[in-house]
């Protein structure tokens, strides 16, 4: 059976492949699994149809047979646990890369998030101009941090894993902000994921339902 996962139709990222499909996709094509896609409006995502899959009534979701998944990061562990490329094989490795995508999620990803968020929704808000500086800071704390980190290595931790995949995805959030332009060993770590070709083959295969879509 062919695992089918949930994106959007008409994405409001305009094709820049920063909707959580896109790990998902990433992680399947590093896989080397086939796929096909689900796409839903706002409005079927809240159907109960959808909710049936993914109670927040979001976009990704994962079905295989009779497994479904909701949260990019468990659909990410679940292929990379199961299927070669993403996870090393020594125990210890494993769990470090593990930790890795911990870590994009849980530490690196929710002051970009809150940035962003911030961007769209608060910028008619008096607050705003004087939150902004205090938001960014947050940011570039974990940049310079996560910068110490990396050095000069290729990976966060060996070869390549779904740690590096996810904070990948989670960096490509600042490609507009012009923050990774301030730290150039990230620029540069986020470039080589980008460059990998399972990340292109995902990211034209975004591309290509937003342009089908008409929304741009
Ligand atoms: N923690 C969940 C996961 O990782 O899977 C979060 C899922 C999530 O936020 N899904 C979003 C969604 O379905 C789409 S990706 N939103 C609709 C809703 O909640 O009703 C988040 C996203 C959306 C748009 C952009 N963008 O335009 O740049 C970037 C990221």
């Amino acid at each position: 059976m062919t695992i089918t996962i949930t994106a959007f139709a008409a994405s409001p990222d305009k094709g820049r492949g920063l909707a959580r499909d896109m790990p998902v996709r990433w992680a399947l094509e590093e896989a080397g699994l086939p796929y096909q896609v689900r796409l839903l409006s706002f409005t079927a995502m809240k159907e109960p149809a959808h909710r049936a899959l993914h109670p927040f009534g979001q976009i990704p979701t994962y079905e295989d047979g009779d497994l479904v998944l909701f949260e990019s990061g468990a659909i990410v562990f679940h292929i990379a646990e199961r299927h070669p490329g993403l996870l090393p094989a020594d125990p210890d490795a494993r769990a470090r890369a593990v930790g890795w995508m911990f870590a994009a999620l849980n530490t690196v990803e929710p002051p970009i998030v809150e940035w962003s968020q911030a961007f769209v929704m608060e910028q008619d808000k008096d607050w705003y101009a004087a939150r902004l500086p205090m938001l960014e800071e947050r940011i570039r704390r974990r940049l310079d941090e996560l910068s110490a980190r990396l050095g000069e290595a290729e990976w966060l931790d060996g070869p390549f894993s779904a740690g590096d995949l996810l904070m990948v995805a989670v960096l490509r959030r600042l490609g507009s902000s012009g923050m990774l332009a301030e730290f150039p060993g990230i620029g540069a770590y986020v470039a080589r994921g980008e460059a990998r070709p399972a990340f292109r083959r995902a990211f034209a295969d975004q591309l290509a339902v937003f342009e089908r879509s008409g929304a741009g």
